[in-house]
């Protein structure tokens, strides 16, 4: 539809230029929504980004609570939304972006629609801290369920820290993300849906369903633990996870 297609370039033009955009006039169905995040990103592959996995939200009590949205919602991860651990962003290339503390797996196999737990843990060959970067592109960090999905669920970096063996119980893992050294957030893995493979197994569905299965190679973020924090200039973020280890970033700036 064409109308889908004109929101689409509205909400991609506003990632690309770093400028909010106001909240969708009229409210998009779930479907319709999600045509606006494969559309927006079809514009992205255009200019020669590639999809490099997918990103599970509102997998966690926590992250539903901040943004009085209470529904799982995923989008897409490009090449070109990788921050190299430890390296640093500017905030200039982000409308209004957050923080929030993750895990993320990498698969070495195919995963179907329908799999156990057991099953998409033997396609992971690896677990990592993850800290995830979402910016909306709405004006004041503001939308709707269909809103926010059509703006690929604010995705806008991921960072990676060391790949570790996936084998081991990630049920009830230690997170706890500072921000310039003073603990900001703690948590635990048992936030993201009691286990963060449960996310892993939810997003072999999903993207299935949306045609474009989750393939060896692909990344997928299993959702926030706890409460984003908000970006400012000069910042230095860390999570340390238990077992896993850490991933960092600096923000530029005074
Ligand atoms: O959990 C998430 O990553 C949801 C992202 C979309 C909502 C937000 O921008 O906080
Ligand atoms: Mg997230």
């Amino acid at each position: 539809m064409p109308e889908l297609l004109e929101i689409a370039a509205r909400l991609d033009d506003a990632a690309y230029r770093a400028e909010a955009t106001p909240q969708l006039a009229e409210p998009l169905t779930l479907e319709e929504a999600y045509a606006v995040q494969a559309a927006s990103l079809a514009r992205r592959y255009a200019r020669g980004e590639r999809r490099v996995g997918i990103k599970m939200g509102f997998t966690s009590r926590a992250k539903m609570a901040q943004m009085g949205i209470d529904e799982m919602i995923w989008g897409r991860l490009t090449d070109g939304m990788m921050v190299e651990d430890g390296s640093q962003i500017d905030i200039a290339d982000y409308v209004h972006p957050r923080v929030e503390p993750e895990v993320a797996f990498i698969l070495s196999a195919p995963l179907p629609e329908r799999v156990t737990t057991a099953a998409a843990l033997a396609a992971v060959s690896g677990v990592a801290p993850a800290l995830e970067i979402i910016d909306s592109r709405y004006r004041d960090f503001k939308f709707s369920l269909t809103d926010v999905i059509a703006d690929n669920s604010s995705s806008s970096g991921f960072v990676i820290g060391p790949w570790s063996d996936p084998r081991g119980d990630l049920s009830n893992l230690g997170f706890v993300m500072e921000i310039d050294g003073v603990t900001r957030q703690i948590g635990s893995s048992a936030a993201i849906l009691g286990n963060p493979i449960r996310s892993l197994v939810a997003a072999a569905r999903l993207a299935e369903e949306a045609g474009e299965p989750l393939q060896a190679g692909d990344i997928v973020m299993a959702g926030g633990a706890t409460a984003a924090e908000q970006l400012a200039p000069g910042q230095h973020v860390r999570l340390q996870i238990q077992r896993l280890g850490r991933v960092e970033f600096t923000v530029a700036g005074i």
